[in-house]
């Protein structure tokens, strides 16, 4: 591990990609915008938001189909604006994977009408470029699956500790017949290894949903990567502090008691959403964008810089502006 961190350390800036069936949506959903409904605004939570039953979603999973030009044009946009690695979300909390996974029928392959596998396209072509490849995997929360959320055994974990069991984000509208004990042994700890399989030079796993699983649970997925390939990094919220490198949560950089733990990232948005949202055109400046890289930076820490493309793979091009403007100042400021 401690080699794996060295790229990591030196590399500083990154590029989160939040994509799958919601960005299709835009953040409406039947006239609606995600303001109207549940939960938090973020464009990624549009089933959530408004509470779309399991097969409506799957249905509308159909009209996901990007142009095959996205895995070229992201990854291009990533090392003209000076970043290092890229990190996609391979499944969120709607339980999609925009890769061929033999788990689950809920993924591009079988869900849609793309011919492709988008993770591995996006890998090829981020090789391609010399940039380290990484996936966001929500393990803890799905809401296609295990809406349970681990209840027995998390609320045993809370009870020790003095909490109220929280179980706010699961899929109570239109629960899974499966627990989520299921879930975890038949999709979440095997699309891990597939993901692992798939692609042979995976430097980083992103997880998250580490609240509803317990610390062995959380364990075995850390322990899981490091004996299927010990060159992969693992991020804190995989739970229990068992992850490689510390974050202090969305869009948050540590303060100075932090920085004495591990090394550390900080994922940030350039709007207000990590998906795509049509209408969230409050885009943060270049010039504040620098500033926290440099604040990052100057830590010791990455800056995890998210993009939201739209359902076709397109990134707004306020975006493209912003990291344009980046990438000058990295370039000309950097060995790069
Ligand atoms: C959070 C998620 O719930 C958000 O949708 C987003 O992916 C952010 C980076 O992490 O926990």
């Amino acid at each position: 591990k401690q080699a794996a961190l060295e790229w990591f350390k030196d590399a500083r800036f990154g590029m989160f990609i939040h994509w799958g069936v919601y960005s299709e949506a835009a953040g409406s959903w039947q006239g609606r915008r995600m303001e109207e409904g549940q939960g938090p605004k973020v464009a990624e939570w549009l089933m959530f938001a408004f509470q779309i039953p399991r097969d409506e979603y799957r249905a509308f999973a159909q009209r996901f189909n990007p142009d095959h030009s996205f895995a070229r044009n992201i990854a291009r946009l990533a090392k003209q604006s000076g970043m290092k690695y890229v990190v996609i979300t391979a499944k969120h909390h709607d339980g999609f994977a925009l890769y061929d996974s033999a788990c689950s029928t809920f993924d591009i392959a079988d869900a849609t009408t793309y011919q492709g596998d988008l993770v591995r396209e996006l890998y090829d072509a981020c090789r391609d470029q010399g940039l380290a490849f990484g996936v966001y995997y929500s393990h803890g929360n799905d809401w296609m699956e295990g809406a349970d959320g681990n209840l027995a055994a998390v609320q045993a974990r809370d009870q020790k500790l003095g909490l109220a069991t929280n179980l706010n984000g699961k899929n109570g509208w239109d629960p899974s017949p499966g627990t989520h004990a299921d879930y975890l042994e038949k999709k979440a700890y095997p699309q891990v290894a597939e993901l692992i399989a798939l692609l042979p030079d995976l430097r980083l796993i992103w997880f998250d949903g580490e609240g509803f699983i317990t610390e062995a649970q959380a364990f075995r997925f850390y322990r899981m990567v490091y004996e299927l390939n010990p060159r992969i990094l693992v991020n804190r919220r995989v739970g229990y502090d068992f992850g490689d490198y510390y974050d202090a949560g969305d869009n948050r950089t540590p303060d100075a008691s932090d920085l004495l733990r591990k090394h550390f990232e900080t994922c940030g948005t350039g709007n207000r959403s990590w998906g795509y949202k049509a209408y969230d055109n409050q885009w943060k400046s270049p010039h504040d964008l620098l500033a926290n890289l440099l604040d990052i930076v100057s830590k010791g820490g990455n800056y995890l810089l998210n993009i939201g493309p739209d359902g076709k793979g397109d990134v707004p091009q306020a975006c493209v502006d912003n990291f344009h403007a980046m990438g000058e100042w990295v370039h000309a400021n950097s060995d790069a």
